[in-house]
């Protein structure tokens, strides 16, 4: 047979014009990556840890040395706006920066017990697939390529197929910050062959996973075969919670940019708005002047706050939630690329836009009588992955954050993801936490060793 080379177009969502045509990796390079990883684990994991660390510094630098460039690549790539794009990059540094201050306090522990010592150790697992999404292609490889390496670990990277060209700028500046060759290997390649090939490989001996619960689901039972370790990051449904006593206009002003920041493409999106009928109104009307003055158009203009979808398929997807007059809909640039407009829809928890991820710029208002209907409505999805609550009686933010089923929330603010805390969902949202210290326990395996020291 003869051997024939695929490639494939990546395009421009805001403007549809290809801007790469790259080879498509198959089985043959999954599995040529795979060995080159394993070949390579043995002496990095002999790296002293001071010089890891020395090495995901320059890394970090680097990233901040590139980083215009690098924010450029993702800004064409996912139709990001500008701003975002370099505010992404800035946290993709940040993250290299904290796992190489990592690399040397992962400490052992000593525990008491009879007739000798016993100590343990934090072994790395050798090597590992990371997979992930199209909405925040470097940023999310970040999160997992940043304790993977401070572990000691080797790696196989498969970035989306829509948006490989930063992970493979990022391979070469790896490579330029002296990380041997063999250490990370990035692959641009489909899914359903590189990724699924991935999870099936003996050689792999854990998946870092960031997608659809419908994918996670597959890698999970793909997984089961070999026993292989899996962190899971998947969709959300999260509910940002005003009530009455919150400063109404500054969760109003704050609600627009939990659902339409990077187009609504946004695991952590809050996107069913719960608020108490009382303010009801009042809060409609500031929510709806609030979206109106979101910028949509030109991701490379630095005023832009929203850009396209990132596909022509993914448009419909969105669009097929949305029948009738919404309460509202904001205006697209005409033309070429892959918009949709802000969309607000007065909503029931049992509708479909408010039990499914629409991953996109689409939010559910959803009204609730007293603080026991808004943790019922809350936790009433299958998803659990982040979520807001604004009020300014301290003890009922306590109170709410305790029974919220979720694994990130934020008390009168938007923000999910720092690069030093903890980040992962709760229920179908996944499991694994990533980031902070927390990010390295998915990465290394606990050895309990026992010396016995009696005759
Ligand atoms: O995700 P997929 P898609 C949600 C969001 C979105 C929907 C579909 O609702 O609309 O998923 O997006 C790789 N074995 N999220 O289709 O398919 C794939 O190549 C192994 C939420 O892009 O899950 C890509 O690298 N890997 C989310 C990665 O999995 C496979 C982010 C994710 O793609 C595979 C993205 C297989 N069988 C989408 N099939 C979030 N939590 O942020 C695909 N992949």
């Amino acid at each position: 047979m003869l051997n024939r080379r695929v490639s494939f177009a990546v395009l421009n969502p805001a403007t549809e014009e290809t801007i790469a045509e790259l080879d498509q990796a198959g089985v043959e390079e999954t599995d040529a990556a795979v060995a080159r990883a394993k070949e390579a684990f043995p002496a990095w994991r002999a790296v002293a840890p001071a010089d890891r660390a020395r090495l995901l510094r320059r890394l970090a630098t680097l990233v901040e040395e590139h980083g215009e460039e690098l924010a450029g690549i993702e800004s064409r790539n996912v139709g990001k706006p500008i701003g975002g794009a370099r505010a992404e990059v800035a946290m993709v540094a940040a993250v290299f920066h904290f796992y190489a201050g990592a690399v040397e306090k992962q400490y052992g522990e000593t525990i008491p017990v009879g007739g000798g010592i016993d100590m343990t150790f934090r072994e790395p697992l050798g090597v590992v697939g990371l997979i992930v999404p199209w909405n925040f292609p470097l940023n999310i490889a970040s999160w997992k390529l940043g304790p993977a390496l401070a572990c000691a670990n080797t790696v196989v990277l498969k970035p989306a197929e829509l948006t490989p060209l930063s992970a493979l700028r990022l391979e070469e500046l790896i490579l330029e910050a002296g990380i041997p060759e063999g250490v990370v290997n990035v692959l641009a390649g489909p899914g359903r062959v590189v990724g699924q090939r991935l999870v099936e490989h003996p050689d792999v001996a854990k998946i870092g996973f960031t997608g659809s619960t419908e994918v996670g689901r597959s890698v999970m039972a793909g997984a089961a075969a070999t026993i292989k370790r899996v962190t899971l990051e998947l969709g959300g449904k999260s509910a940002n919670v005003v009530f009455a006593d919150a400063d109404l206009e500054k969760a109003a002003a704050a609600a627009p940019y939990a659902v339409f920041d990077n187009a609504g493409q946004d695991c952590c999106a809050r996107s069913r708005i719960l608020v108490q009928k009382s303010v009801h109104d009042e809060f409609l009307d500031y929510l709806v002047e609030a979206t109106r003055r979101v910028k949509v158009g030109d991701p490379q203009l630095e005023e832009t706050e929203m850009g396209p979808l990132i596909s022509a398929a993914h448009r419909e997807t969105v669009a097929s939630f949305v029948d009738g007059e919404p309460l509202f809909r904001g205006d697209v640039p005409e033309g070429r690329g892959f918009w949709y407009p802000c969309t607000i829809i007065e909503a029931s928890n049992d509708d479909r836009i408010a039990r499914e991820e629409v991953f996109g710029p689409v939010a559910a208002v959803i009204p609730f009588d007293d603080e026991a209907e808004a943790i019922r409505i809350a936790n009433d999805t299958p998803y659990g992955l982040s979520g807001s609550i604004w009020t300014r009686d301290g003890a009922r933010a306590l109170r709410v954050t305790r029974a919220l089923e979720t694994g990130v929330l934020s008390i009168n603010s938007n923000s999910s993801v720092r690069p030093t805390t903890p980040f992962g969902g709760f229920k179908q949202s996944g499991f694994g936490r990533e980031l902070g210290m927390h990010g390295l326990a998915g990465y290394s395996e606990v050895k309990n060793v026992y010396y016995a020291t009696e005759d």
